[in-house]
């Protein structure tokens, strides 16, 4: 008899986990359209301050926090948690955010959602002490639909639990036995694993018959005549809908009708104005679908009409060469961690401007929405990378599988968030994988592409192109890594630090290495290159007469050594420097303070020298 109801209640127990794990499957597509307030679609920001507990020995769970947390402290959203305290700088392990809110009287009836911009690493959401979902994977949003789990006359408990634990299973990776870092916390990447809840958590609202669920986007033109395909997905019981495009003094109107749900417009746009570094010429596009009568969704968003190829020398906008001058970035600023700070966002882009730049990569992470946003708007090229730094493909074959499953997922997400911005060019599936031995300085034994990693990076460019065929996709690669890894892209992207890690101090030995280099890359694949990374450590404010490692000087002479070649070879398609601005990392014996020190801008954004330098020579 006690067996059998030990039986019975594991079968409950089961049943429960059944549930609440099939509660917790995270639709990607309802990251496809931002949160918007319109006329019929509402949205509420919690950002601000939330409460906050850690949970290192993740007790938390079983011991129901999430009915409530006691002894809390405060802690800002959005911001890592690591720079907020004054005892929690390293601490990766588990812990609590917890807010409470009403949901307006307003909203009953309709379809409620929870969205979590960045959530660093994993993260499990509960709404009322009730498990709503999870999700693995920082740096890119996901979404649950709450309605039925929250409460209308009282105030509803929000809770997050998120850890960031660094592990070889996860991208990007951690803990990883015999790599090329020794640095502590013991990522297996150059910066810090700032964690916590990077981006706003939105609440928003969907009208109950009948929804926009995604719209892509693609743009092409014949001579002056643009065309704006649009694609609808809807859910729910609408028939019919309009889609209006209106800019540069015109305005178009095409009704459709819904077949499944679904339904493909083109534009044709005579005399179009296209998007560019010159002239990043936005359109708006409204979408709204209905019945027979009513307007039941709407849906706004902006467009650029451009187009992107490739020959085997050049990138092309629009046909025409266009030539990629920026720089690798990071979120991360004093304080504020890997949080997304609007002023910062406003100030980066502005000194890009100043610098002369058109483009940067999201290094080494997807960015903030309304980063790209702003990117559409002010004409920059986007080399727009998914977490996966730090890859290996030697060691277990599990945790190899497991590290490709979140790799795909994260393109998934990347793409099917990001895939209207004008602003992004190019989808870049990794940067720097590492072969079986490679030390900082390039040598080792085996550095070969082993038929597995190829496999693997075959399948997620095949992922990508069939996801989306309007733009290019690369795979940046390390120094003194394989070529045969970055000859798979379209456009083959390489860091180099040649006179930095190797021919240390030696710019004309390490200009005559990039020509034989290159050159020799460029013969084997035919395709065009860009570099994406070349830069020098300088320590703000030193100098000398003769130039030496470290000072504003040499960063100068680096960059410029770096410049020049580029001129001299047609099949470079770009220049990114590394960095835009120095950085947090952990700590390491090349990582004076904890900081990299690459950057043209210090971390609170003052020029150093090089600033100026590539101020006068980009603009030029
Ligand atoms: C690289 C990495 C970047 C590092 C940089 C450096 O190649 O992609 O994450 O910060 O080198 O400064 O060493």
């Amino acid at each position: 008899m006690n067996n059998l109801r030990t039986l019975f209640f594991l079968a409950i127990l089961s049943l429960y986990h059944l549930n609440a794990n099939s509660q917790s499957s995270n639709d990607i597509s309802s990251i496809a359209l931002f949160p918007q307030q319109n006329e019929i679609r509402n949205t509420i920001n919690l950002s601000g301050i939330w409460r906050f507990k850690k949970d290192s020995l993740e007790v938390g769970e079983k011991e129901n926090w999430q009915n409530g947390l006691t002894n809390y402290r405060s802690i800002a959203v959005p911001g890592s948690w690591n720079e907020q305290f004054t005892d929690s700088r390293d601490y990766l392990g588990m812990v609590w955010y917890e807010k409470e809110t009403y949901a307006p009287s307003t909203w009953r009836g309709q379809r409620i959602f929870i969205r979590v911009g960045s959530a660093t690493y994993a993260a499990k959401v509960w709404i009322n002490g009730q498990l709503v979902g999870k999700h693995e994977g920082g740096n890119l949003p996901f979404a649950f639909e709450i309605g039925s789990y929250l409460k209308w006359d009282s105030s509803n408990r929000i809770s997050i639990q998120v850890e960031n634990l660094l592990k070889p299973t996860r991208v990007p990776t951690g803990e990883v036995k015999g790599g090329p870092f020794t640095n502590f916390p013991k990522s297996n990447y150059d910066f810090f694993p700032y964690a916590g809840l990077h981006r706003d958590v939105w609440l928003y609202s969907l009208p109950s018959i009948a929804s926009i669920k995604d719209i892509t986007v693609k743009t092409g033109f014949t001579n002056t005549t643009g065309n704006v395909e649009v694609k609808i997905e809807a859910e729910g019981k609408a028939s019919k809908g309009t889609v209006i495009l209106f800019g540069n003094g015109k305005r178009f109107e095409v009704p459709f009708s819904l077949t499944n749900n679904q339904a493909t417009v083109n534009v044709s746009i005579p005399e179009v104005r296209l998007w560019s570094p010159e002239d990043p010429h936005l359109y708006t596009l409204d979408v709204s679908i209905s019945d027979a009568k009513t307007t039941l969704d709407h849906y706004s968003l902006e467009t650029g009409v451009r187009t992107i190829s490739k020959n085997n020398k050049q990138v092309l906008l629009n046909g025409k060469p266009i030539f990629l001058k920026g720089f690798g970035k990071h979120e991360d600023f004093p304080i504020i961690g890997r949080g997304s700070s609007n002023p910062v966002m406003i100030k980066d882009f502005a000194l890009m401007k100043w610098t002369g730049a058109n483009s940067f990569r999201t290094s080494h992470y997807p960015y903030d929405e309304e980063f790209m946003r702003m990117a559409d708007r002010e004409g920059f090229l986007i080399i727009d990378e998914i977490p996966a730094v730090g890859l290996y493909f030697h060691g277990d074959t599990t945790e190899l599988a497991q590290r490709q499953v979140i790799c795909k997922q994260y393109l998934n997400e990347l793409i099917t968030r990001d895939k209207n911005h004008p602003s992004v060019i190019m989808w870049c599936i990794a940067n720097e994988p590492f072969p079986k031995d490679l030390s900082v300085s390039g040598g080792g034994g085996d550095r070969s592409a082993s038929p597995k990693s190829i496999e693997l990076f075959k399948e997620l460019f095949a992922l990508v192109k069939a996801k989306d065929n309007t733009r290019l996709a690369t795979l940046v690669g390390v120094m003194g890594g394989p070529k045969e890894w970055v000859g798979l892209g379209d456009v083959m992207c390489v860091n180099r630090y040649y006179g930095w890690y190797t021919h240390t101090g030696e710019l004309a030995a390490a200009t005559k290495l990039l020509h034989l280099e290159l050159d020799g890359l460029h013969k084997a694949y035919n395709k065009p290159i860009i570099i994406t990374e070349f830069g020098a450590d300088t320590y703000p404010g030193m100098h000398t007469e003769q130039s030496e490692m470290f000072t504003e000087e040499f960063q100068v002479e680096f960059l410029k050594a770096y410049l020049d070649f580029a001129d001299q070879k047609d099949y470079i398609a770009g220049m990114h420097v590394w960095a835009f601005s120095d950085f947090k990392t952990g700590q390491g014996i090349i990582r004076f303070g904890g900081v990299n020190y690459k950057g043209v801008f210090t971390r609170d954004r003052k020029p150093k020298t090089a600033a100026y330098y590539l101020r006068s020579r980009w603009n030029k």
